[in-house]
C-alpha cells in the first residue's frame, strides 16, 4: 500500500518590509566663522543654531582642522519608542500566552543546541534569519542537488522562523530560541503531500548530523515499521522529537506524533480553547497556539500564493505552527540541561503545562497549554532569581564608557542580560559617545531594545560564557 505524508499549509499575508539607515554627520559652525559657511558644501539642518549635515566625513574633518567648524558628530538614530524592536512582536500573541516574555530573560538558547526541522526547507536569504539558521539539506525527490534546501512552499520557513527568527534586530518577528542552531532538512519541494521515502531520509540525515531536537510539523495516518525504527533510533540517541498531531480535528492518529516517545502537539486559539482542526486523541501531549500565528515566509511562497514582495511575513493556522513552539521550548530546556532526555522533557511538559479543559490530562489539550517560563523555572529555579549588577559610568576622553560587572555566583552561559540606562546616563555632557564597553568584553550581540520607560535606552546582550547574569534589574536605573 502506498503511504503518504501530509503537511498542512495555510495562506499567509504580507505585512512588513525591512528598513535601512544611512550614515550622516552633523557639523556645527564655528561662531567666529559663521560668514564662511555659505561657501561650504553641507546641507542646512537647523541653520538658526548653526547645524548642518554632510555624508563626507573626510571633508568635515578638513573643515574642523581649518577651524571652520566647531565640531563633528555622527548623527544618532532616533526612533519612536515602542515596546519592541521586532515590529511584528505585538502580533505574536502566542508568545505572551506561552510564557515567552519571562523565559527570554532567562535564555535565548545556546548555539551548541541543534534543532532539525523536517519540512519544505527554509528561505536562504530571509532578513529575519541569521547564521543560526543553517543552509540546510534536501532529500526531496525533485531536488536539483542536496545542498539546495530553498523553500518553495513557505511552510518550512515559517516553522524555522517561529523557533529561530532573530529577536531584537529591528526586523519582523521574534523567534523563541534564536541562539540555537536550526538545520532545515527539506523532504518535499513540490507540494504538501509527498511519499514517505524522502521523509524518512530527511529524518535519517537530521539524526546523522547530531540534532538534539527534531521538529516534524507533518505526519501520516499510516503506521510504518520504517518510521518506527527511526523514532526508536532517535529515542535511543536521546533526541527529543516533537511532532504536530494533525489537522483533521478527529480522533484519528497521525505518525510520528502517535508514537509514545514523540511529543505530540495540538492547537489552541487566543481564548485558550482547542481549535476545531486539532486532533483529539491520546497522541496529544501538550498544546500551543495554532491560529493566526505570525511568522516569516519565503519569497517563493509569497509569489505563488499572495503578493510578490522582496521580503515577507505572514500568519498561518495549524498544528504545524504549534509544534515549533514546543520544539523551541525543548531547545531552550536542552540549552540549560544538555543531557535532558525525551522522557524528562515529557515529564516537564506534564508538570508545567497550564491545565485546560477537563481537569488533568485530556485528549483535547494533553497536559495543557505550553508554559515555557515554567519549564525553565523547573529546570533551574536560579534562572528566575533577580540579581543586581553594578555599572560604572565614566568619561574616557570624549566618550562615555559604561562598564557592567556581575557580582552574582550564577553562571551566565545561555542567559540573556538586559541593561537599561537613562539617556542622561549615556549621553549627558558627552556628545561624541560612540561605544559602550562591557566587561568581560563581548559586543557581538548588542541590539537596542526599547524598555517600557519612554526616556530610556535599553541594550541587550546574550550568551556570555564567562559573565554572570543578570539583570532584569535595572528598574532602579531605568525609571528613577
Ligand atoms: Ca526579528
Ligand atoms: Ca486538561
Amino acid at each position: 500500500m502506498k503511504k503518504y505524508i501530509y503537511i498542512m499549509l495555510f495562506l499567509f499575508f504580507v505585512i512588513t518590509s525591512p528598513r535601512v539607515l544611512a550614515e550622516t554627520y552633523l557639523i556645527g559652525t564655528n561662531p567666529n566663522n559663521v560668514s564662511l559657511f555659505s561657501s561650504l558644501d553641507a546641507e542646512p539642518v537647523a541653520p538658526s543654531v548653526g547645524v548642518y549635515s554632510t555624508d563626507d566625513r573626510e571633508y568635515a574633518e578638513q573643515l574642523l582642522a581649518e577651524g571652520k567648524i566647531a565640531y563633528i558628530e555622527k548623527a544618532a538614530s532616533v526612533e519612536l519608542f515602542s515596546f519592541e524592536q521586532d515590529p511584528l512582536f505585538m502580533r505574536q500573541w502566542n508568545l505572551q500566552t506561552c510564557g515567552f516574555p519571562k523565559a527570554r530573560s532567562y535564555t535565548r538558547g545556546t548555539n551548541d543546541v541543534l534543532v532539525g526541522v523536517i519540512d519544505s526547507g527554509a528561505e536562504p536569504n530571509h532578513p529575519d534569519f541569521g547564521d543560526n539558521i543553517l543552509p540546510g539539506y534536501s532529500t526531496a525527490e525533485n531536488a536539483a542537488n542536496p545542498t539546495d534546501a530553498a523553500d518553495t512552499l513557505g511552510h518550512g520557513t515559517a516553522v524555522a522562523g517561529i523557533i529561530g527568527a532573530l529577536a531584537y534586530n529591528g526586523e519582523g518577528t521574534a523567534g523563541i530560541a534564536d541562539n540555537v542552531r536550526i538545520l532545515p532538512v527539506q523532504y518535499t519541494k513540490s507540494g504538501n503531500i509527498s511519499t514517505e521515502a524522502p521523509f524518512l531520509a530527511a529524518i535519517e540525515y537530521a539524526l546523522n548530523q547530531g540534532c538534539d531536537i527534531i521538529n516534524i510539523s507533518a505526519g501520516t495516518p499510516a503506521y510504518t515499521a520504517s518510521l518506527k525504527r527511526l523514532m526508536d533510533r532517535a529515542y535511543a540517541e536521546n533526541v527529543i522529537v516533537v511532532s504536530a498531531v494533525g489537522n483533521s480535528g478527529t480522533g484519528d492518529y497521525n505518525y510520528p506524533a502517535a508514537f509514545n516517545t514523540v511529543v505530540g502537539v495540538g492547537s489552541t486559539d487566543k481564548n485558550n480553547i482547542v481549535t476545531n482542526f486539532s486532533q483529539k486523541n491520546t497522541s496529544v501531549n501538550v498544546c500551543a497556539p495554532g491560529l493566526d500565528i505570525t511568522a516569516p515566509i519565503s519569497y517563493e511562497y509569497s509569489k505563488l500564493l499572495v503578493t510578490q514582495i522582496s521580503s515577507g511575513y505572514g500568519y498561518g493556522n495549524g498544528t504545524s505552527f504549534s509544534c515549533p513552539q514546543v520544539a523551541a521550548a525543548a531547545a531552550l530546556a536542552r540549552s540549560i540541561k544538555p543531557d535532558l532526555t525525551p522522557d524528562e522533557f515529557l515529564s516537564l511538559i506534564s508538570e508545567t503545562s497550564t491545565d485546560l479543559g477537563e481537569a488533568g490530562y485530556d485528549i483535547s489539550y494533553g497536559y495543557g497549554l505550553l508554559n515555557i517560563e515554567a519549564i525553565l523555572n523547573k529546570l533551574n529555579p536560579e534562572l528566575s532569581e533577580t540579581c543586581v549588577v553594578t555599572h560604572n559610568i565614566k568619561k574616557d576622553g570624549e566618550n562615555t564608557v559604561i562598564t557592567i560587572t556581575n557580582n552574582t555566583a550564577i553562571p551566565a552561559k545561555g542567559k540573556s542580560i538586559t541593561a537599561f540606562f537613562s539617556s542622561e546616563d549615556i549621553f549627558a555632557d558627552s556628545p561624541k559617545t560612540e561605544y559602550i564597553e562591557i566587561s568581560p568584553k563581548n559586543t557581538s550581540d548588542i541590539t537596542h531594545i526599547t524598555p517600557d520607560c519612554s526616556y530610556a535606552q535599553g541594550f541587550l546582550w546574550s550568551d556570555f560564557d564567562n559573565m554572570k547574569p543578570l539583570l532584569k534589574a535595572t528598574q532602579k536605573i531605568l525609571c528613577k
